[in-house]
């Protein structure tokens, strides 16, 4: 496949810029400048990615910031909503920090994924009301030459999720939700470590874990999530505005019987 020329690929960076104004697809997330191809009807390709990023979310951080609740938001199921990390996306990476979006124009079809919607729901939920991205298969169309059709996928996320369980290994090492106490950044990236034998990479909201990134070669083995660097100065220092010592909030129960509460449970059509 022939790699486009510097005329060539400011015409499809253009056309990409294009795309993106018109929504069809996320300029900042289409591997932009780097490894563009031709496709068979020259058409921009993006080129396959080179690790995945299974990234989580921590509910007790992303939660707090509910303002709104609608039925797909697992942030207002009260004492059912989800008390472990859940599933932000399995994200096909590049080596340089960018990544691929949207790689084909396959739609996302439900109906593919009947048999995986109890679980889905459960460990990939949604916490908040915002719309979905402006493609459908984001993430799962880029990776699509290691996972196959959308089903694949998503069974392969969830195994690799059940597999390498972050909940457990933070629990086991004595990191267990809380609301009073704070944990060594340091130590936490350690019991990752310690499990996985990798290096993950976390990101804070006001000083409480947000999300929390494992990452894996192609044949899903563990491997760090640092590009670029292994030293475990740079692993903290890019711990994406962690302090040195954080919190793992629990959940609070949103909207009813908080008198404080601005949650509005507005109709799905509404957002
Ligand atoms: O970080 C903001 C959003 O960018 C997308 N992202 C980020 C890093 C990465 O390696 N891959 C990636 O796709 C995510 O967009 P989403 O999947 O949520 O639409 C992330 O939320």
């Amino acid at each position: 496949m022939a790699v486009l020329s510097a005329k060539l690929a400011s015409a499809a960076l253009a056309f990409i810029l294009v795309a993106a104004s018109l929504g069809l697809i996320e300029a900042r997330e289409a591997g932009i400048g780097i490894g563009i191809e031709i496709g068979a009807r020259g058409k921009p390709r993006q080129r396959e990615f080179d690790y995945f990023n299974l990234a989580l979310q921590w509910p007790g951080t992303y939660c707090q910031r509910t303002r709104h609740c609608c039925s797909s938001n697992a942030c207002c199921r009260g004492s059912n909503s989800p008390s472990v990390f859940t599933i932000h996306g399995l994200w096909p990476d590049y080596n340089d920090g960018t990544w691929p979006a949207c790689c084909t124009r396959k739609h996302f079809d439900e109906k593919e994924i009947s048999t995986l919607l109890d679980p889905l729901e459960k460990y990939w939920p949604s916490l908040s009301c915002g719309n979905p991205s402006s493609c459908h298969e984001k993430h799962g169309t880029c990776s699509a030459p290691v996972t196959g059709d959308e089903y694949n996928y998503f069974l392969t996320t969830l195994n690799v999720y059940f597999k390498y369980n972050v909940t457990k290994v933070l629990n086991e090492a004595g990191y267990v939700p809380s609301n009073t106490e704070k944990y060594p950044l340091g130590g936490i990236v350690s019991a990752i470590q310690n499990a996985f034998h990798a290096t993950p990479k976390l990101a804070c909201r006001n000083g409480a874990v947000e999300e929390l990134h494992i990452c894996f070669y192609k044949d899903f083995k563990p491997r760090d999530c640092v590009v670029g660097s292994s030293s475990s100065s740079d692993v903290l220092s890019s711990s994406n505005s962690c302090p040195n010592y954080i919190s793992l909030p629990a959940y609070a129960s949103l909207g009813a019987g908080n008198a404080e509460s601005k949650i509005s449970w507005v109709p799905d059509d509404v957002l």
